[in-house]
């Protein structure tokens, strides 16, 4: 084991490099212009990572095996940098490897670099034809190389409407999500913006989208597979084993941890850190719909299950659905990639004269104003304002129940924990309602909102 890089407080995967042509969706998000680049530079390398609450004084700490880009040079991370790409484009890559075993950079459909030896360079040119989600990952000695953190997600989008359509996420859309994409913004059940409408005079970027790969992580294992014999391959049969099936340890008596996950992380963080986190977590309005790109680069399944909207599952494995189904839970296996279409509509548990969770006349509060927007909500704070923090300086600790916040949970409910315990420290994200766009006399903000959105390079840090 090298730890050629500790992360401290790990950055956090939200950096994003764009490769190729620039896109006019570039220009409608400052975040993403900061990493333009020409070509991808990529070393396959190690880290140890701070993981969970990012706190300095506690030990939740992780090896890792990762792809780290050198040009431009982000902070390691697992998982690597979402790569953003237009179909047809050419993409150049660089893979350096400075790890003890052969490692590889592979994307199901598009490109295989094959074994590169330790210390090896080598430089390739792929192109990707079809606009779409994809897993990249190290497809040597499965799944050891992967599930150790040699992953990341690309995103292909594409470079034009369909005549006479919107713009959708694929090249191909199946028929029924032409009509949702071209439904969004148009048609009476779907008012306010299309998808790739923005709003500059809300601060709403276009083609929102967001993306979440899960995984697991075994500091006990991962050490283990670091610690191995240079240059040989860790026994996969093996890995899996430990990973999946390790006997219960008695760690309150023992000190000692098993090898199965001790972590489950969205895009690199767990529990708060996704959950609040503006480049993670969908901040919209009512009326602005949203992408989330959902990948699975671990070993376990989860059971991903979203409040306040059903979504639209408008891909799977890359594949635009005839028949896209409106979901509140859906089974997340191993490698499975697939494309949350969330419409931000009203949330349903808000009472209308005909209906839930459409753009309909709200009913009365008790209170005598309308339920919607939901201004005792937002008008709460917990606890009551002036509630002092203890200690020497007192700080007013009250928070506002504002903007509306939901949970997307995993309902494997092991996934929801850390090192055995601290539920809600594990696999969760949600979604946020920061306004509506369809309320009387124009678009409505709710008190602290975020202003970014998405996938960003330069934002602070996670922790
Ligand atoms: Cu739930």
């Amino acid at each position: 084991m090298k730890r050629r890089d500790f992360l401290k407080y790990g950055a956090g995967s939200m950096a994003a490099l764009v490769v190729g042509s620039e896109m006019p969706w570039l220009m409608e998000s400052r975040a993403y212009a900061a990493f333009q680049t020409p070509t991808l530079d990529l070393t396959m390398t190690d880290a140890m990572k701070e993981m969970v609450t990012h706190n300095p004084t506690n030990d939740a700490r992780c090896y890792f095996w990762i792809y780290k880009s050198n040009t431009p040079n982000l902070l390691p991370e697992c998982p690597g940098p979402t790569i953003f790409t237009t179909e047809g484009d050419i993409v150049t890559i660089t893979l350096r490897n400075a790890l003890d075993e052969p490692h590889a950079f592979y994307i199901p459909g598009i490109f295989d670099s094959k074994a590169i030896a330790p210390g090896a360079t080598a430089t390739f040119r792929f192109r990707a034809l079809r606009a779409g989600t994809y897993l990249y990952y190290d497809n040597l000695n499965a799944p050891v190389n992967r599930v150790m953190g040699l992953h990341g997600a690309l995103v292909v989008m594409p470079s034009a409407a369909h005549t006479g359509h919107k713009i959708t996420p694929y090249t191909v859309p199946s028929p029924a999500v032409q009509q949702l994409f071209d439904d969004f913004g148009s048609s009476s059940h779907w008012p306010g913006l299309s998808w790739e409408q923005g709003d500059p005079g809300s601060d709403t970027p276009a083609f929102r989208q967001y993306v979440w790969v899960c995984h697991q992580a075994s500091p006990v294992l991962f050490s283990e597979v670091g610690n191995y014999t240079p240059g040989a391959d860790y026994p996969a049969a093996q890995f899996i084993n430990y990973f999946m099936n390790d006997a219960y340890a008695d760690t309150f008596n023992t000190g000692v941890f098993n090898r199965k996950p001790h972590f489950f992380t969205i895009s690199g963080q767990s529990g708060h850190f996704v959950h609040n986190n503006p480049y993670l977590c969908p901040n919209h309005r009512v009326g602005e719909p949203a992408l989330v790109r959902v990948l699975n680069a671990g070993l376990y399944t989860h059971s991903m299950h979203i409040h306040a909207n059903h979504v639209f599952v408008t891909a799977i494995n890359g594949v635009s659905q005839p028949n896209p189904l409106w979901v509140d839970t859906m089974t997340l296996h191993p490698l499975d990639v697939w494309d949350w279409t969330v419409p931000f509509m009203r949330p349903p548990d808000v009472p209308n004269v005909r209906g839930i969770g459409r753009a309909d006349t709200p009913l009365t509060t008790i209170s005598g104003h309308p339920a919607w927007p939901p201004l005792e909500e937002l008008e709460t704070f917990f606890p009551p304002v002036g509630t002092l923090s203890g200690g020497l300086v007192g700080v007013d600790i009250s928070v506002q129940l504002s903007p509306l916040c939901y949970p997307m949970h995993d309902h494997s409910e092991t996934s929801q924990g850390a090192q055995g315990g601290n539920y809600n420290c594990g696999l969760i994200s949600g979604i946020v309602f920061t306004g509506d766009r369809n309320t009387p006399g124009g678009v409505t903000t709710f008190p602290n909102a975020p202003a970014e959105h998405g996938p960003e390079g330069t934002g602070p840090a996670a922790g």
